[in-house]
């Protein structure tokens, strides 16, 4: 142990047949050119010998040239100011939102042509890889913050086409806080830590976050998104991912469709409970990041399912709520989602300032066949992307930098600008020209990026269409369309994040919020906040009008695709099981579960007081992988104690083992003991959950799963998967 799930792709579920081989990261012509193309930046390879920046050999680093042995250091020693002087600078200005983020490379395949809609080469030819490169992100938090922290989560796709670069900027819920993108400084700095102490740190459980929110009513709807689970997910492998905005997709006789882009995780979309994220923000505030290097790494790749919500042009105005509104989301009960290609996420970067810091994504990085539309929101983010690279890296020349180069060939009319690194030849920098012959030469209509010949006609104005103004009706459909349980994390965190919030004027505010949404999330809310529900809805300043209008969501009360309990529950690949083992154990019940397990593709690990080997009563002889001080039940889904005598005495005096086993059953996940080892569950107190007493008895209640030591082994082990296929076990009291 720890044992790896294979190294293929995962199969694919609910999904179309793979047009391609089973691929590992052998990569396509495409893929390899963009390999290619970073290895030219590369350093030296291993042996070389170290050197200045200048490439000049250095035979000493150690100690800096000084004037004797006890004399002072001297500005000759060229090698030491080099060295301190790039070091000086190693820190550039951190994202200002998204700062914390894990990427990889992969590639995306569609799996037939969708030129019916668009003209985009890597959507039209299923035979083509297209290499990609995806970060994910928290959006409040710092550098150093950690994953857990309850947040929306950025998920940036670069694809690298061979018509340039698409990058599809998008997020892990599919609504937004603000209507317009020039409240997005507001939003930003409401929630991020307060100015006069730089408190509290990736958290939006303060003063001004709900202050904005109370007073800017278009937040209510991705403020249910964010008090929901989706805050806190198990993994960044089993998220959703969203395009948000409605974009278009324009095929090559120039029709138009609206469409909505969204990211199917193949291993369904989890989260966390809320207790579990803050344990893990001290315990492995990497908890996101290093699962997603360790799937990587051990080949079980990370896979999604592109998926479109296609909307005929003529329906633009179909619905009562505005497509250019990105407050709203079209429910998959109105528009099913079509899954018509596949991300597989193959590589880890080899260098994270060069690849995960340094890649610069803008919602204006637009191949042909894919177009915009006039949601304000997006308009405003065409201006920012580009604008904070200028800043952050240092120059215009941000795109010369290799994670950013696209693998078509680029030539125009750019020069100079700071770290400019192309070397331009001749003398037509300058369009039109007969000095370059003509060169570069201008694209024809068909292969050149075009815009959408929209009409428009307007007045100038700041103000709103009445069409934007309903910020409810979705909402509610979001909080009535949750499972029981999912409803109650979601009351339990208004009353967490509320609790924290100083000024009861706002925290009354934020009530008549949620009482526009649902009267009984209001009154939920507070009880447990000391503050009543205000009798009426304070009118919002100006600017932030909310309608008294209620839609009808197209016609829909429920919409079951926005509950996390819909997703798939069926596979436990990648998951992770901890054996709480000592010396004694019985050698049968680890051996049997850790092949059920890696067959399945899941993972066992062995968690025992103490590194080093331990013996089983059999005589086996297994490497422990974690202790009971360096590991947690947080890291785990499930947890299993084999059987053994002596095994059970080292681990029922253990106050740590009796903690692991009660901290997983409190959040709800599989838990499963054998033999003598059922007795470490009994000591756990689990609360009153029946467990195997007699030796053939086999109990499986509430997702703990027990057997006596004359029961199969094999006969617990498949009732211990289909446990964890589960997830977890809401029938418990608490989550
Ligand atoms: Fe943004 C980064 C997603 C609205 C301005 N945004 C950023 C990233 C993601 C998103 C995933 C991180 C990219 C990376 O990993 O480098 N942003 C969104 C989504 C939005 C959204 C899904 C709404 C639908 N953003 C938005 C608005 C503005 C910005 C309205 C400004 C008007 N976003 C930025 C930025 C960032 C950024 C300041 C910070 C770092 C960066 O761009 O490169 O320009």
């Amino acid at each position: 142990m720890p044992k790896r799930a294979p190294a293929t792709a995962a199969k694919k579920t609910n999904s179309k047949p793979d047009p391609r081989p089973a691929r590992g990261p052998k990569a396509t012509n495409a893929t390899s050119a963009k390999i290619k193309a970073l290895e030219a930046f590369h350093d030296a390879p291993s042996g070389a010998v170290l050197t200045s920046d200048q490439g000049v050999a250095i035979p000493h680093t150690d100690d800096s040239l000084k004037a004797g042995l006890r004399g002072p250091t001297l500005l000759d020693d060229f090698h030491l100011r080099e060295k301190i002087t790039h070091f000086d600078h190693e820190r550039i200005p951190e994202r200002v939102v998204h700062a914390r983020g894990s990427a990889a490379h992969g590639v995306f395949q569609v799996y037939d042509s969708l030129e019916q809609y668009t003209s985009a080469g890597f959507l039209c030819d299923p035979r083509r890889e297209t290499p990609v490169f995806v970060r994910f992100s928290t959006v409040v938090g710092s550098r150093g913050s950690a994953d857990t922290a309850r947040d929306v989560r950025g998920f940036a796709t670069k694809f690298y086409t061979q018509e340039g670069n698409f990058d599809l900027v998008g997020n892990n819920m599919p609504v937004f806080f603000i209507q317009d993108g020039i409240k997005f400084p507001d939003l930003v700095h409401a929630v991020k830590p307060e100015p006069a102490h730089e408190m509290p740190q990736a958290a939006s459980a303060h003063d001004s976050f709900w202050d904005f929110v109370s007073l800017v009513p278009e937040t209510a709807h991705m403020v249910m998104w964010l008090m929901s689970d989706r805050a806190i997910p198990r993994s960044l492998r089993m998220m959703e991912g969203f395009g948000v905005h409605t974009f278009r997709l324009i095929n090559a006789k120039g029709k138009s469709s609206f469409v909505k882009f969204h990211w199917k995780p193949l291993l369904g979309a989890h989260s966390l409970v809320w207790d579990e994220a803050l344990t893990l923000m001290g315990k492995d505030p990497d908890f996101h990041r290093r699962d997603l290097w360790n799937a990587i790494e051990s080949g079980a790749f990370p896979e999604w399912e592109l998926g479109l919500q296609i909307i005929p042009a003529g329906d633009e105005l179909k619905y009562d709520f505005d497509l250019l509104d990105a407050t709203k989301l079209v429910p998959e009960e109105l528009v099913p989602v079509q899954r018509v290609g596949k991300l597989t996420l193959n590589r880890n970067p080899q260098n994270f300032f060069a690849e995960t810091e340094q890649v610069a994504f803008h919602v204006g990085n637009l191949v042909p066949g894919i177009g915009i539309t006039n949601d304000p929101l997006f308009q405003a983010r065409l201006f920012s992307y580009v604008d904070t690279q200028l800043t952050r890296l240092g120059g215009p020349n941000f795109a010369e930098i290799p994670i950013n180069r696209p693998i078509a060939a680029v030539a125009n009319h750019h020069q100079d600008g700071l770290q400019r690194t192309t070397i331009n030849t001749g003398t037509a920098n300058y369009h039109p020209n007969s000095l370059g012959g003509g060169c570069p030469f201008l694209a024809d209509a068909k292969s050149g990026y075009a815009h959408f010949p929209e009409p428009v006609d307007g007045v100038k104005t700041r103000e709103r269409s009445e069409r934007f103004l309903d910020h409810f009706s979705q909402a509610t459909l979001f909080l009535h369309s949750l499972s029981a349980v999912e409803r109650q994390h979601l009351t339990d965190a208004c009353r967490f994040e509320l609790s924290k919030v100083t000024r009861k004027e706002v925290r009354a505010r934020v009530l008549s919020l949620f009482r526009e949404i649902d009267p009984k999330l209001a009154e939920d809310v507070s009880i447990a906040i000391g503050v009543a529900v205000p009798k009426s809805f304070p009118v919002p300043p100006s600017g932030t009008r909310a309608s008294t209008h209620r839609g009808d969501n197209g016609g829909i009360s429920v919409a079951p695709s926005l509950s996390l309990e819909h997703q798939p529950k069926t596979s436990i690949k990648t998951r992770k099981v901890a054996v709480l083992a000592a010396d004694g154990f019985e050698d049968e019940h680890v051996i049997a579960l850790q092949a059920a397990l890696v067959a399945a593709g899941a993972t066992a690990e062995l968690v025992s007081p103490v590194l080093g080997m331990i013996t089983g009563a059999r005589g086996k002889k297994l490497e422990v992988d974690k202790t009971f001080k360096n590991a947690a039940s947080v890291f785990y889904d499930a947890v299993f104690v084999p059987g053994g005598a002596e095994n059970l005495d080292a681990l029922r005096g253990n106050i740590d083992a009796r903690l692991f086993v009660a901290e997983a059953f409190r959040h709800c996940k599989t838990l499963g003991a054998a033999g003598e080892g059922v007795a470490l569950l009994a000591a756990a107190d689990l609360a009153d959950v029946k467990l195997a007493t007699g030796s053939k008895e086999l109990v499986d209640e509430q997702g703990v799963v027990t057997a006596g030591a004359g029961v199969k082994t094999h006969a617990l082990v498949r009732l211990l998967i289909a446990a964890l296929a589960t997830h977890r076990h809401w029938e418990r009291a608490s989550g």
